[in-house]
């Protein structure tokens, strides 16, 4: 860690010495990074006698909801009355796995509004700069590894127990994709020792997040390879199209596509994935890439979005058709980056 870390390590420290009520908030549609690292802090602060309390925008999917204490989080858009008294009444807000308030969705309004002391952890690019103390790190797995590393600088593994170690195992192995992405440095692999020293179990996390399919999900899966799949090797590109219709069919139900953005890029010849979901309002669009191809660029320039370089989402606004019209014509213009991506 570098010295400008331990400094800001020191102030947060002191934040939770002189404290005791902590509200650390997750982004909106919690994945297992935002879920993992929020409840880990949440377990390191219980375990020396504070009061945390987590607050999500909205719920999470069903396959994260058997981490310690996950019952436990609030979710402002079930309970808004419950969350709004404990943002008011609490000392600190604490901020996991994003980097602008407007990933907080309907509780940005709150959080804006409140004077308390801000903290922020995470690993995406370019923060706004809207914590008083910033822990931002691009080059770390996860917010996950992250959280790690500060609460290791603040008190070692003193307040680290078996259930944050569970946590924090399940930020890292989902935000890595099961050690697919995102996971070449080898202190990733140094902190899922130590995780696992502290009684983490490696197998229990992949089992409970991957091994919960339902027969309707898996069929899901079949249709969008079989069906929904478009495959262009001249552009080294393939993308899976999820239509309205097909998610009545297979009784689709959010998180049921995990993971299916991935698929297409396992084929040889492809460097650049996407997944295009019909939504009611909109259309939601996920990007994953092999290597040099830059999909946060691309979705930020395109579809008012972004992420990781590897792996980034946005939106379009046009129908279906149009939307994927369009993206063709985009696959073109972008074809020399794409076929050396
Ligand atoms: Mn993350």
């Amino acid at each position: 860690m570098d010295i400008e870390i331990k400094d800001k390590a020191a102030a947060f420290k002191q934040l939770i010495n002189q404290n005791t009520n902590f509200v650390v908030f997750g982004h909106v549609n919690p994945d297992g990074d935002a879920i993992g690292s929020t409840l880990a802090l949440y377990h390191y602060l219980k375990n020396q006698g504070k009061k945390p309390k987590v607050i999500t925008p909205n719920d999470f999917p069903d396959f994260l909801k058997w981490m310690p204490d996950a019952d436990e989080i609030i979710k402002f858009s079930e309970n808004e009355t419950e969350a709004e008294k404990h943002i008011k009444n609490t000392d600190v807000l604490i901020f996991c796995d994003f980097n602008d308030t407007k990933r907080l969705s309907k509780l940005e309004k709150l959080v804006q509004e409140s004077t308390l002391p801000k903290v922020m952890i995470d690993h995406h690019p370019q923060p706004t700069g809207f914590a008083d103390i910033e822990f931002s790190d691009t080059s770390v797995s996860s917010t996950a590894e992250l959280m790690f590393e500060v609460l290791l600088e603040l008190s070692g593994k003193k307040h680290m127990n078996n259930n944050f170690a569970d946590c924090l195992l399940t930020g890292i192995i989902t935000d890595t994709g099961v050690f697919h992405h995102n996971s070449e440095q080898p202190r990733t692999y140094e902190i899922i020792a130590e995780l696992i020293r502290l009684g983490g179990n490696k197998q229990k996390v992949i089992n409970k997040v991957y091994n919960t399919n339902t027969y309707d999900k898996l069929r899901l899966l079949g249709n969008n390879l079989l069906n929904g799949m478009h495959y262009y090797p001249e552009f080294a590109s393939a993308f899976i199209v999820l239509t309205k219709d097909d998610q009545q069919k297979f009784n689709y139900q959010v998180g049921d596509t995990e993971g299916h953005v991935n698929i297409p890029l396992s084929i040889k010849e492809v460097n650049f994935s996407a997944l295009f979901i019909e939504k009611d309002e909109y259309i939601k669009i996920s990007f994953r890439s092999n290597d040099k191809f830059d999909v946060n660029a691309f979705a930020r320039k395109y579809y008012h979005g972004g992420g990781h370089k590897n792996a980034a989402g946005g939106k379009s606004y046009k129908p279906l058709n149009k939307t994927i019209e369009n993206f063709v014509s985009l696959l073109e213009k972008h074809k020399d980056e794409l076929l050396n991506g």
